[in-house]
């Protein structure tokens, strides 16, 4: 089994509900178990400025799914829940992102892990932080020294509408 950790991202169609269901479903993978989950989180967009807020949040799983697989399943979650993705950066009303999966160094065609940019996103520090405070990238970064950077960040908490 691996500990992975998934980005889940919204900023259409109720973005809180999107995150909800996604985790609901995340739930129910096969040979796999929803660890933890992080607040959500609302946090302006990187990239064009003219769409709406994010909701945010990170998930944590454990999983015997090769990272292929556990691919797959996140697109297939994210077609289910009608995912339209406009432009790049651009508003879409599901993201799911593999962040890490174990130590495992990624670099293939359809999949870079680590996430090739989530050092830099506080909507991705800030959560992973909350649910894995110990935690070590494979590079050697601990998460405790690389959530200072965001610090003084200015997103604030949403409200989940269901016990997670
Ligand atoms: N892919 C490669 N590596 C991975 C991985 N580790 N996890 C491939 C998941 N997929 C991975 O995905 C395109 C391809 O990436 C997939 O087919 C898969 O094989 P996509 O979801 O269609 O597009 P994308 O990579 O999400 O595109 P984009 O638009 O470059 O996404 P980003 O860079 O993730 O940015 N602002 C805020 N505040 N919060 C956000 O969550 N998200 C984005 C999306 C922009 N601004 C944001 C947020
Ligand atoms: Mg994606």
């Amino acid at each position: 089994m691996k500990q992975v950790y998934i980005a889940l991202g919204s900023n259409l169609a109720t973005p809180v509900k999107q995150l909800e269901n996604a985790l609901h479903t995340l739930g129910q993978l096969p040979h796999s178990q929803l660890m933890r989950v992080s607040h959500f989180y609302q946090s302006k967009p990187l990239g064009p400025q003219d769409q709406p807020d994010y909701v945010n949040a990170v998930a944590c799983l454990t999983t015997a799914l090769s990272p292929l697989a556990l691919l797959d399943e996140l697109q297939r979650i994210e077609q289910e829940q009608g995912r339209i993705r406009l432009r790049r950066w651009g508003e879409r009303t599901l993201d799911l992102d593999i962040l890490l999966y174990g130590d495992d160094i990624i670099q293939s065609e359809r999949l870079t892990i680590p996430h090739y940019d989530m050092q830099n996103r506080e909507f991705v520090i800030v959560p992973l932080y909350d649910i894995a405070p110990n935690l070590i990238l494979p590079d050697g970064k601990k998460i405790v020294d690389l959530v200072q950077g965001f610090s003084n960040h200015e997103m604030k908490i949403r409200q989940k509408s269901t016990a997670l």
